[in-house]
């Protein structure tokens, strides 16, 4: 990393996934940057006004309009005849996945020179923990309780990845927390490339997910080892898979690891088992 561009004394929670993810997004791509910040908790812990723990030029958003606001940041950055300074968005998932993702698609259609990095901690987290499309099966959150008639969230995950590969932009990758310098690779090579970069990193959230602060890391590890969270990388239409597990391990291990998913049964840890080796027969 970079200088110091990300200072301690911000009010993010011990064991907060994503203000580790935000330090090494800042500090990896700055400081010649102007980062557009979506409402959220990122924003919450990063900029009390009139405080704030960020060495870069900063905008803070509204929770749907990030990707327009850093299309018209781009296109002022053009008219100055500034061709160095980057453009980088940091939004969480609900930001992404849900309210913005109209603007997201508009920027990734007209590929904007813009990286866009979504935290994803599986709900909205900094209104008290509502389900988002990003949330996995069977996760309970404020808004997907459970009950006698539901399991916790009743859908998977929204396949965000193919979603923006889709629109056939130069470069989409996912990354977590767990592997860092997987991540700092990925926010280099997306740096260099012009056009329309998205990376989704994965995020745990210690009070919304009910796990311990001391096994962020571990948990972001685990996620991948397990099968659940796939490292990937399309680039210009080429998909990688940028780290393997050797052997699988049982997805139980990392359910077992949040109380989110504390309800789950052998039924449903057998269902996602079986989703999970579905997804990964693809992988040859
Ligand atoms: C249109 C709109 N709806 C709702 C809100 C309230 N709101 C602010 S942040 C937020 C949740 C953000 O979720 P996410 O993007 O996943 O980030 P996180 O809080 O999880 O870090 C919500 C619902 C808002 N600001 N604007
Ligand atoms: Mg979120």
């Amino acid at each position: 990393m970079a200088k110091k561009l990300f200072y301690p004394g911000h009010t993010g929670c011990a064991g907060c996934g994503m203000a580790i993810i935000f330090r090494h997004v800042v500090e990896t791509l700055g400081p010649d940057m102007i980062l557009v910040n979506a409402t959220s908790c990122s924003e919450i812990i990063s900029t009390p006004y009139p405080r704030t723990c960020l060495g870069v030029p900063y905008i803070h958003v509204t929770f749907e309009n990030a990707a327009s606001v850093a299309s018209g940041i781009v296109r002022a950055l053009k008219a100055q005849g500034n061709t160095h300074t980057k453009v980088v968005i940091f939004a969480g998932d609900g930001g992404t996945y849900d309210i913005g993702f109209g603007a997201v698609s508009g920027m990734l259609e007209r590929n904007e020179n813009v990286l866009y990095v979504c935290y994803d901690n599986e709900a909205y987290m900094n209104t008290g923990n509502q389900r988002s499309s990003a949330t996995p099966k069977f996760a309970r959150t404020t808004t997907s309780p459970v009950g006698k008639i539901h399991p916790g969230k009743d859908m998977f995950k929204k396949p965000i990845v193919e979603i923006v590969a889709a629109h056939k932009v130069p470069y989409v990758a996912s990354a977590s927390v767990g592997y860092i310098n997987d991540l700092n690779d990925k926010l280099r090579k997306a740096a260099s490339m012009d056009g329309s970069k998205f990376i989704v990193v994965f995020s745990p959230c210690v009070p919304g997910w009910g796990e311990d602060p001391s096994v962020t890391l571990d948990v972001g590890k685990l996620v991948v080892e397990t099968g659940l969270w796939k490292m990937v990388e399309i680039v210009d239409g080429k998909r990688t898979l940028t780290y393997r597990p050797k052997e699988r391990k049982p997805v139980g291990e990392y359910f077992r690891t949040q109380k989110r998913f504390k309800h789950m049964t052998k039924e449903m840890i057998g269902e996602m088992q079986a989703h999970v080796d579905k997804e990964w027969e693809m992988e040859g």
